[in-house]
């Protein structure tokens, strides 16, 4: 079982730089979400997860930072970050932060100390000298560029870089490097966040720096991917830091199977309140995220049912700043957009673990509709355009692989309003706004009573009073065509979710009648033997007392 995290937290994840502009620069501030308090209390949730709101070139937004301890000015201040978390206390709302530690930016202090000779700050990197005029090693990198950087002015040194040229590894073979990392923790602790989101959290620790295997992606994981040592300096983390404040961590954690989950997730080891694994996002892609098919239900399904079967507690989440919208993912979801994001809301609320919202999700927000690359911003999608292209990938290929898969799909800017900027900026955002905001924004849904907004409201309140959602096991009931259906139970009582993933009106199976009295449904059905296209139901089945 999580360690700290409460059971019945429902998180909302809010991409800063998306999310609400007050002061009209087309960049969301931290104004801009105390100002959505209210309406994130109405809405039910618990906890603000906030993706990187700390001083950073924004090389990837945020996620490389120039100053743990400090906040974006274009965010705002200090005193706008306590007043948050005040604001948020009063509500009865979390804030959780997120934790940046495999690496920084290339502006950060230490970094801009190392080359100019201070040993101790050197040593705070993964510094290597070149192999006879060649790079250090063979390994890969996550945006698809060569991971090994020039040092300084030196002629055959290198820095590691997992991810852009500008978020050079921290090392975490170096002492300091975990007593900065403490002090940072600490930090945001003793300003009352309840826990971290721990980004990348299963590559901090390089055990060597040899060559290796060769990999279609990401040669060389075999010495940086979930390697003792990050277990290590996490059970450091948490008895050190986590503990004496009674805070919880979640882990993104890349590349990770059931085995490595449960290593991380066991209280007794005392790591990880719970992790993010990556494998139901992938039930669209061959091979790579980068080259999609058709979503497959059944590999869904059977993903969805083996991990939850498998632990007692997980993060449970669909969407992110890093994933397009799911319901854009489903192949024939045409004019169900609002039949879809409502049966998501009822199969994130029924399932085992923590639920996580991402901004937007809960208004039914699709992709974004970008026509060319000249409107995304994402780096990762710019760097894997231009590798496509080294390829010989023909360029409306690559548009149209780049379309699909961006990350930018989920940044675009919240959909406020039908208004101009969308609600979200009097000034000119820093990335288009989706055309669909006329019809999609919650000014319109707060008005609806059946609308999207409404129904994850209700799921979100039952979610949080409901024993069996919160405590019950889980057992998978029944995957096939596109129904999946899956049981809680607690004490005795049961409930049993039905989803039918698909815009066909299909029969309900068998297997699943007879499962108790219709609590729930998100669609305007007879509760008959009919599901209709993206119906969830809710069965409740009270058991011998
Ligand atoms: O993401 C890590 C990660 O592995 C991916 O999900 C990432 O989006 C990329 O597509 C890998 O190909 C985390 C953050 O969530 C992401 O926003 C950052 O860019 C990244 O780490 C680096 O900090």
């Amino acid at each position: 079982m999580a360690l700290n995290v409460p059971k019945n937290a429902v998180i909302y994840q809010i991409y800063p730089r998306s999310f609400r502009d007050t002061d009209g620069d087309g960049l969301g501030d931290i104004r801009g979400i105390i100002n959505s308090l209210d309406y994130l209390k109405e809405l039910g949730i618990t906890h603000i997860w906030l993706s990187p709101v700390y001083k950073s070139p924004d090389d990837d937004n945020g996620y490389d930072i120039a100053d743990y301890k400090s906040i974006q000015p274009a965010f705002g201040t200090m005193e706008d970050f306590d007043e948050l978390v005040a604001k948020a206390r009063e509500r009865g709302i979390g804030i959780v932060m997120d934790l940046v530690i495999n690496h920084t930016s290339d502006e950060h202090e230490w970094f801009r100390r190392a080359p100019a000779g201070e040993e101790k700050y050197r040593n705070y990197y993964i510094i290597k000298k070149g192999k006879n005029g060649k790079l250090p090693n063979n390994w890969g990198n996550f945006f698809a560029e060569c991971p090994w950087a020039k040092f300084g002015d030196s002629e055959d040194e290198y820095y590691l870089h997992l991810f852009s040229k500008k978020q050079p590894d921290l090392n975490w073979h170096n002492p300091d490097v975990m007593e900065e990392v403490k002090s940072i923790m600490r930090f945001w602790l003793d300003r009352g966040v309840v826990g971290f989101r721990c980004d990348v959290i299963t590559i901090i620790y390089k055990s060597s720096l040899e060559n290796g295997k060769k990999q279609l992606v990401l040669t060389g994981q075999e010495h940086f991917l979930s390697q003792e040592g990050c277990h290590r300096i996490l059970q450091e983390l948490r008895s050190e830091v986590l503990e004496p404040y009674g805070a919880f961590a979640v882990g993104e954690t890349v590349f990770v199977d059931v085995d490595e989950a449960h290593k991380l997730c066991d209280a007794a080891r005392g790591e990880l309140d719970m992790i993010f694994y990556f494998e139901h996002m992938e039930c669209d892609q061959v091979f790579v995220k980068w080259f999609k098919t058709r979503l497959s239900l059944k590999k869904l399904m059977k993903t969805l049912s083996k991990w939850q079967s498998e632990l007692e507690w997980n993060a449970c989440y669909f969407e992110n700043h890093d994933q397009p919208r799911f319901i854009s993912r489903f192949s024939d979801l045409g004019s169900h957009r609002a039949d879809a994001s409502r049966m998501m809301a009822g199969l994130l609320m029924t399932m085992r673990g923590t639920p996580f919202v991402y901004e937007g999700q809960e208004i039914g927000m699709t992709n974004g509709d970008f026509k060319d690359l000249s409107e995304v911003e994402d780096i990762e999608s710019h760097n894997i355009f231009k590798m496509a292209k080294g390829l010989g990938i023909p360029r409306p290929i690559r548009w149209k692989m780049i379309q699909r898969t961006s990350r930018d799909n989920a940044r675009t800017p919240m959909q406020w309003s039908s208004g101009e900027g969308a609600g979200f900026t009097s000034g000119k955002p820093w990335l288009k706004i989706n055309g669909n905001c006329k019809t999609v924004n919650v000014e319109d849904e707060l008005k609806a009573e059946d609308g999207v907004l409404a129904f994850w409201k209700k799921m979100i309140a039952l979610r949080k009073s409901d024993e069996t959602l919160i405590l019950g096991d889980f057992k998978p009931l029944y995957e096939g065509g596109s129904v999946y259906a899956f049981e809680r139970e607690y004490n005795g009582r049961k409930l049993t979710t039905v989803c039918n993933m698909s815009s066909k009106t299909v029969k309900l199976p068998k297997a699943i009648r007879g499962r108790g009295e219709q609590i729930v449904s998100s669609s305007k059905t007879d509760g008959g033997e009919r599901l209709l296209p993206f119906e969830f139901r809710l069965y409740a089945c009270e058991g011998e007392k």
